[in-house]
């Protein structure tokens, strides 16, 4: 977590330029008020009865929740998109919910196996929103979720042939004027005395800077979610194969969506501090504006100089890690490359070997993030077990082994959230437990058991939430990102249900499923284009509709932040004094605590999406 002064300059810079505000795509729908709320901001939460705006696989739980004042149980009736009676039954009193302060109950019409669209559940003369049984749900969301990347890519157009009109621009960060560029780029004063190409890979997020940190995660999650599909029986490689993504890079027989890591990893390469200068082999922590800058700003618009940030341990040991990662992947597509990459972790490993305690500081927030992170420990253990299962060489397995962190479960996953950018053994774990190795068997078992175990306590917080979402942080406070944390959540029971086909974990990825697409204290759909009360706004110096009609709502697979209690910039400050945790959210773009986008959140929404999708397929066929 940064600071409150770093979130102070990141709003001082948010908003030096504030633009006239113009019509957006309009007001959510639904304007009565849910009963039952403690006081507190008012916000339109639409109607009572809350579901999955997309919909429930043909084969999986279906539950949703009603906010009521009601104590006693009422009736349910599942109505189709013709109004006839199809299901009913009873809630369940579950009291007050304590993220929300709200009294609720449940229900759940899991025995209905109708497909179809249009269905609403009706309570107490309340209507759900829409949503459809089946079991063709998220494909486009794997494709969309995925499509967010190649969109925020910098260096190169982005093509209307792709993704249509709205969303083409031209290359961000090239050598055209009125940029700086990023193929030559200063480092800080003091930092370096040369100037380097760190040309491509993705912008972060609402802003357009480039850390190593936070982009090691998610072009580490994109390659996962490709090695799922060689090591997990019914995960399917062909809608991330060659053709099937909005990539440029087709034909070129690579799978897409390796296509897409690809585009990343020239990058984060590129970050690697050349043989022969002074910390040779380390990574600049970052890249980014000098100043922060203005709202709206198309990233080929952006006038600022970039500057190159001292290298860290952290930034490192991701390049080591995700290298080694792109190593083994790209082997039977490319073997140039993974030879090269294989050369860049084992140099970017001896090098934080050699430096291990450059720290990244929370205080360098001036035109960029901080990232600022005080424990590599579990960066080391991600690097290590990555070059281990790559190469099999003693020294990474002794690097795994003998790390204080091996066997911990709370120190490699953490409750609040099993996977960050600032915590990130569990990137490690997962791929110790899944990827092919040389650990032995019993090593091997001891590894997947602290995945299970990890995945039992998010499936348990799941079970005690009436809105069923695996997220329960002790301070009872929800974080910057929240559903991010949600959804990293998630991936452990969703690895945990690929390794031991136990429905109960895949039931507790469904239910966050829901939670994310409207089944939630705000009826929010956190997912751009995904259900009737989705996040459109977000935060985004581009995809700034809200700010200039002329510019894109985000496009859609976007995830938004999510509630955060922190309330950590001014229009959250704002609108949503005294919210009870998982109502701290707004969908403005200048609420950027609560409402941005970033890589690193799109990328297990993406991962989440294949299982998800893979998962309807293969329930279908079970039948
Ligand atoms: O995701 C980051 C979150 O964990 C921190 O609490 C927050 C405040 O420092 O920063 C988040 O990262 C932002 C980064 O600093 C700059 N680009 C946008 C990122 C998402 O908000």
């Amino acid at each position: 977590m940064l600071g409150a002064a770093v979130a102070a300059a990141i709003a001082a810079g948010a908003l030096a330029a504030p633009a006239a505000m113009a019509a957006d795509r309009g007001t959510p729908r639904g304007a009565e008020a849910a009963g039952a709320e403690k006081p507190g901001p008012k916000l339109n939460t639409g109607s009572p009865v809350r579901v999955n705006q997309v919909g429930y696989l043909t084969h999986g739980p279906k539950k949703g929740t009603v906010v009521t004042d009601a104590t006693k149980p009422l009736t349910w009736t599942l109505r189709a998109a013709d109004g006839t009676k199809r299901a009913s039954g009873t809630t369940t009193p579950r009291g007050i919910d304590p993220s929300s302060g709200q009294n609720v109950q449940t229900f759940d019409f899991s025995k209905v196996t109708d497909k179809g669209k249009g269905y609403t559940v009706n309570i107490d003369g309340k209507q759900s929103e829409p949503f459809s049984i089946s079991d063709d749900l998220y494909s486009s969301l794997r494709r969309d979720s995925l499509e967010y990347f190649y969109q925020n890519r910098s260096g190169i157009k982005i093509d209307a042939d792709l993704v249509g009109g709205k969303y083409a621009r031209p290359a961000g960060h090239g050598k055209a004027a009125p940029h700086q560029g990023d193929t030559d780029v200063p480092c800080q004063q003091g930092v370096c005395d040369y100037r380097r190409n760190v040309s491509g890979g993705w912008y972060d997020a609402g802003d357009q800077g480039k850390y190593v940190v936070n982009g090691g995660i998610s072009v580490a999650q994109l390659m996962s979610e490709f090695e799922r599909t060689k090591t997990t029986k019914g995960a399917d490689a062909k809608p991330l194969g060659d053709g099937k993504l909005r990539v440029p890079e087709h034909g070129n027989g690579i799978p897409d969506i390796l296509d897409e890591a690809r585009w990343e990893m020239d990058f984060l390469m590129r970050m690697q501090v050349p043989q022969g200068k002074p910390l040779a082999g380390m990574a600049f922590h970052k890249v980014h504006d000098k100043e922060w800058t203005g709202f709206p700003t198309r990233p080929d618009q952006d006038k600022q100089q970039r500057e190159l940030h001292t290298p860290s341990t952290a930034a490192t040991l991701n390049l080591a890690a995700t290298a080694a990662q792109s190593a083994r992947l790209f082997k039977p597509y490319d073997p140039q490359f993974a030879a090269r990459s294989l050369h860049v972790a084992k140099t970017a490993w001896a090098a934080a070997k050699a430096h291990p305690n450059m720290l990244a500081s929370d205080q360098d927030s001036t035109g960029g993030g901080a990232y600022g992170d005080s424990n590599v420990s579990d960066e080391f253990y991600w690097a290590a077990s990555e070059l281990f299962i790559t190469t099999g060489d003693n020294t990474y397995r002794k690097a795994v082994l003998d790390s204080p962190l091996y066997g911990d479960v709370d120190a490699i996953f953490p409750r609040t959230s099993a996977l960050s950018w600032a915590s990130t053994a569990g990137l490690g774990q997962l791929d110790l437990a899944t990827v092919p190795n040389k650990l032995t068997a019993k090593q091997r078992a001891e590894v997947r058991k602290t995945v299970i175990r990890a995945a039992d306590r998010y499936a348990a917080f799941s079970a005690k939430s009436a809105y069923g979402v695996p997220y329960a942080p002790k301070s009872g406070k929800y974080e910057w990102g929240s559903n991010s944390q949600v959804l990293n959540n998630m991936v452990v029971l969703a690895t945990a249900h690929d390794l031991t086909g136990k429905t109960r974990y895949r039931d507790a990825v469904l239910r966050g499923m829901d939670y994310l697409l409207g089944g939630n204290p705000l009826n929010q759909s956190y997912v751009t284009g995904y259900g009737e009360r989705d996040s459109h706004r977000q935060h985004h110096r581009f995809w700034a509709h809200q700010l200039d009609a002329k510019l894109p709502s985000p496009s859609p697979g976007t995830l938004a932040g999510g509630p955060n209690s922190g309330l950590e910039d001014p229009v959250a400050q704002k609108k949503l004094k005294g919210c009870a945790p998982a109502m701290c959210y707004t969908d403005d773009i200048m609420a950027f605590s609560t409402n941005e986008v970033t890589i690193n959140w799109n990328a297990p929404l993406a991962w989440i999406s294949s299982y998800v999708d893979d998962l309807g397929k293969s329930m279908a066929y079970k039948g």
